[in-house]
């Protein structure tokens, strides 16, 4: 586990060694599929937009990092509450201190120094409720979101299901895991999961497949453990805590996944066009606030240069690719450049770039926050590429 005051010493990506200006664009050839005519500009527009979004985007990162998150692990005795924690966390639930006061029946305990992300972990919960203390119950009345752990190998029992109503009735959001689903034969898996389903009254979509600890020869690592994580970063995102949270996941880029996820929604639903000659503001402000997250859940210290860095690099360098791809398309389309856009076509096409771009953005910020700020321009752009290109297939294939 990571906290921040473990943050190791490590220089920030450092523009002056790192970075240079970005590359003018080449000259477009005259191709009218691929986007002639893009103002040299761009590059300056960008980085004037992306400057004006850092000081906006501050606040915001400031208000999301200093909100608590308690998100509990229910259900019965083995049913895998331990495992999920060391499957998401990457870390062993037991060997972090309890809140004084937390009883074995319900123990709480913060994943994070600064106490922001709070653990609970309690079996049978309909027993435990009417036992708890003081602890217990804040913990209880803080509750962001329930993970319940069933052991679907034998089905959800009567207990179980009371257990489910009462944890329902606190009003939180509650995923049921059915797991060690490894240990159920593949030809069954269906019958079992719609059976258990049903026993529990729990709709499918807040349910997820899952083995947080399967056995070596039956799956080589957890199962669903992606699917959870999306389950919980959407429900969080509806009080802005899915940043903390993303921020204790063992796997970072991971992690990131719904983050980006969410903002190329969001870009794609703003309406404005993010390419040369029309308005940059709403969806490079998305884009850096989505920099400055990635950088956040890789506690990497990250700069307005090094933000500015980015985006200029993927969005502009070369003028290639999905950029180029859009301004072609969306010419082809009938947009002039500079013009307010009215129709449909144009529309759903800007959401296509706007979505794919911020896609693109957070997938390349991913990669070179991994790769400590040393990942060379063009291997940046290729990731920021791909990943666009990647966006418009699945909304292509969508429709
Ligand atoms: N095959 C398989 N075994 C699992 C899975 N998840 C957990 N287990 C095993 O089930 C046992 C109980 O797992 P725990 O994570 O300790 O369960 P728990 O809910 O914390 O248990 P208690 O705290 O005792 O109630 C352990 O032996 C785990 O290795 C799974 O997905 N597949
Ligand atoms: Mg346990």
């Amino acid at each position: 586990m990571s906290n921040p005051e473990d943050r190791p010493p490590t220089a920030p990506p450092s523009p002056a060694a790192g970075l240079r200006t970005p590359t003018e664009p080449t000259a477009p050839a005259a191709n009218p599929e691929a986007g002639e005519d893009v103002p040299v500009n761009y590059a300056e527009q960008i980085r004037m937009e992306a400057d004006r979004a850092w000081s906006s985007t501050g606040v915001a990162l400031q208000h999301a990092l200093s909100q608590k998150v308690t998100v509990a692990f229910l259900g019965s005795a083995s049913s895998g509450k331990d495992s999920a924690i060391r499957a998401l966390f990457g870390i062993d639930f037991g060997e972090i201190s309890p809140i004084p006061g937390s009883t074995d029946r319900l123990r709480v305990a913060p994943l994070d120094k600064a106490g922001q992300v709070l653990l609970v972990n309690a079996p049978g919960f309909g027993d435990v409720r009417a036992e708890v203390d003081r602890v217990g119950r804040d913990a209880l009345d803080a509750l962001d979101v329930v993970v319940y752990v069933v052991n679907c190998e034998g089905g959800a029992t009567i207990d179980e299901r009371r257990d489910l109503a009462t944890i329902r009735a606190l009003g939180r959001p509650v995923l049921v895991c059915l797991n060690k689903i490894d240990l159920i034969r593949p030809h069954q898996r269906q019958g079992f999961i719609d059976a258990t389903l049903a026993q529990l009254d729990v709709r499918p979509a807040d349910a997820v497949i899952t083995a947080f600890d399967p056995l070596p020869q039956l799956a080589e690592a957890p199962i669903g453990v992606t699917e959870v994580v999306a389950w919980l970063s959407t429900q969080l995102e509806v009080s802005g805590k899915e940043l903390l949270f993303a921020k204790q996941l063992r796997n970072k880029g991971a992690a990131c996944e719904p983050l980006i996820l969410a903002a190329a929604q969001r870009a794609s639903i703003a309406g404005a066009l993010p390419v040369p000659g029309a308005d940059l503001a709403v969806v490079t402000a998305i884009q850096v606030k989505l920099i400055r997250d990635v950088a956040e859940v890789f506690e990497v210290p990250v700069d307005r240069e090094v933000a500015l860095f980015i985006l200029s690099e993927v969005l502009s360098g070369g003028m290639r690719g999905f950029v180029r791809w859009g301004v072609g398309a969306l010419k082809a389309a009938g947009w002039i450049p500079g013009t307010q856009i009215a129709e449909a076509a144009i529309l759903a096409l800007g959401a296509m770039v706007a979505g794919g771009t911020t896609y693109g953005v957070g997938q390349a910020s991913v990669r070179w926050f991994q790769s400590g700020g040393k990942l060379e321009s063009d291997k940046l752009r290729a990731v920021f590429d791909t990943a666009a290109f990647a966006w418009r297939t699945r909304r292509e294939t969508a429709r």
